[in-house]
Order: C-alpha cells, then sequence, then structure tokens
C-alpha cells in the first residue's frame, strides 16, 4: 500500500505543522489543508501528497496538552499516536517534531526545573520516535517572534534540559549524517521562511 516513503510532521497545535507542510510541497498553491485552524481533538490520518513529490506527509499532534480539550482526551490522542507509530513506524523514514520556541521555556520549567520526576513531553516525544529508529529533525519554529538574544537563551536551556534526558542535540549545521546517538535541531520561521532552504536539504538527505 506505501508506495511513498512518509515524512511525519508531529507537534502540539499551533506550532506551525500544516505552515511547515505547505512551504515544503512541490506546489504550495495547491495545498488544500488550513493553516491556522485546530483540527478536531480526535486524530485523522490523512497523507497528503503531490503527483511530483517523492514522498507523502503525514501530520500528527503531539503529545502535549492544548486548553481546548480535557486531559483525558489528549491521554486518547496520545495512545493513538502511539498506536499508530508501532503499526507504521517502518513507513517513515523522516520525522519533524515542530515546537513553537516561545513555549518551550514553559514547557522547561513545568517538568524540568520544578519537577524532576517528570519528563517533558517533548522529550517523551523524541525518545518515543528514537525507539522505533525514526530519524528526527527538532524544528524551533516561529523565530521571527522572539530577539537574538531570547533566541540564543532558550535554545541553551533546551540544550542543557535535553542532555539531562540523555538527548544529545546538535545544531543541524554540525550534524553528522552518519551518527545516529545525536539529535539535530533547527531554528526555523515557516513565516519569513527562515532556513527553508537547509530544511529541504536535510529531508533529500535523509529521503536517500
Ligand atoms: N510568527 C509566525 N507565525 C507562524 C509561523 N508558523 C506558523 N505561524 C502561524 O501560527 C498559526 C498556526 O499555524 P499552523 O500551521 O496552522 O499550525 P498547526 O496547528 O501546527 O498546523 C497560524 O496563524 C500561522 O500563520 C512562524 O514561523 N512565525
Ligand atoms: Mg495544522
Amino acid at each position: 500500500m506505501s508506495e511513498k516513503p512518509s515524512l511525519l510532521i508531529i507537534g502540539n497545535s499551533n506550532v506551525g505543522k500544516s505552515s511547515i507542510t505547505k512551504l515544503i510541497l512541490p506546489n504550495p498553491r495547491a495545498f488544500k489543508g488550513k493553516i491556522g485552524k485546530s483540527p478536531g481533538s480526535t486524530l485523522l490520518i490523512k497523507p497528503i501528497t503531490q503527483p511530483n513529490s517523492p514522498y507523502k506527509i503525514i501530520d500528527l499532534p503531539g503529545f502535549g496538552y492544548s486548553k481546548h480539550s480535557s486531559h483525558r482526551r489528549e491521554e486518547h490522542i496520545k495512545k493513538q499516536i502511539v498506536i499508530h507509530i508501532e503499526k507504521h513506524y517502518e513507513d517513515y523514514f523522516f520525522g519533524l517534531v515542530v515546537l513553537n520556541i516561545l513555549r518551550i521555556e514553559d514547557e522547561i520549567n513545568k517538568y524540568f526545573i520544578k519537577n524532576k520526576r517528570t519528563i517533558p513531553l517533548s522529550f517523551e516525544l523524541i525518545q518515543f520516535l528514537n525507539e522505533f529508529k525514526i530519524p528526527i529533525l527538532i524544528i524551533l519554529n516561529k523565530i521571527d517572534k522572539v530577539s537574538n538574544f531570547d533566541k540564543n537563551k532558550i535554545i541553551n536551556l533546551l540544550l542543557r534540559a535535553a542532555k539531562g534526558y540523555n538527548l544529545n542535540l546538535v545544531h543541524l549545521n554540525n550534524y553528522d549524517y552518519k551518527n545516529s546517538s545525536e539529535i539535530p535541531y533547527l531554528e526555523f520561521s515557516a513565516l519569513k521562511k527562515i532556513n527553508l532552504k537547509e530544511l529541504k536539504l536535510a529531508i533529500q538527505n535523509f529521503l536517500k
């Protein structure tokens, strides 16, 4: 059934998954998905592909909690994601874990600084994808919304916290494609198309 390999785009609602999907399609204008609309709380898996794209894109919600649904509902979605990945992990050649750079400090403070026995949900998601050997790139989206100073501060905090969970994050520019023990990250702006070329290149590299 899976003719084309799949690219996973995963992250909480409103982080920019649909915006990024649109940017990496060969024909962005033909993109039918909605930007800025949060999907229903059920997991709707609708692969997005275009005739001249060598892969299909599957957009999934992250492990996070949103204001709009109950904790129980979110747990249910998380379970569905787990079931989907367990069943289809072999179809995925690459995954983009999309984070909103503005939300990182809060998440790390909540889970890492204040309560050392919990794990930030983004890290839990990354470890989960790691277990299934799906190579990932962490996209720190919406960097157009922060100053350079704050961007560096947030990234340093993220790298330090990740180390605490044995996750070695390196900038995509310093990432060694043969060393799978490191996880690359890339600061990004879907709005300003910052690092779009680098993202497309990374996808091509993993597609090989
Ligand atoms: N400032 C800024 N806004 C963005 C960026 N990426 C997405 N957005 C906006 O964030 C909102 C949610 O984007 P969307 O792609 O629908 O997120 P999704 O729910 O993860 O699919 C929309 O209003 C987008 O225009 C970005 O890089 N910078
Ligand atoms: Mg979306």
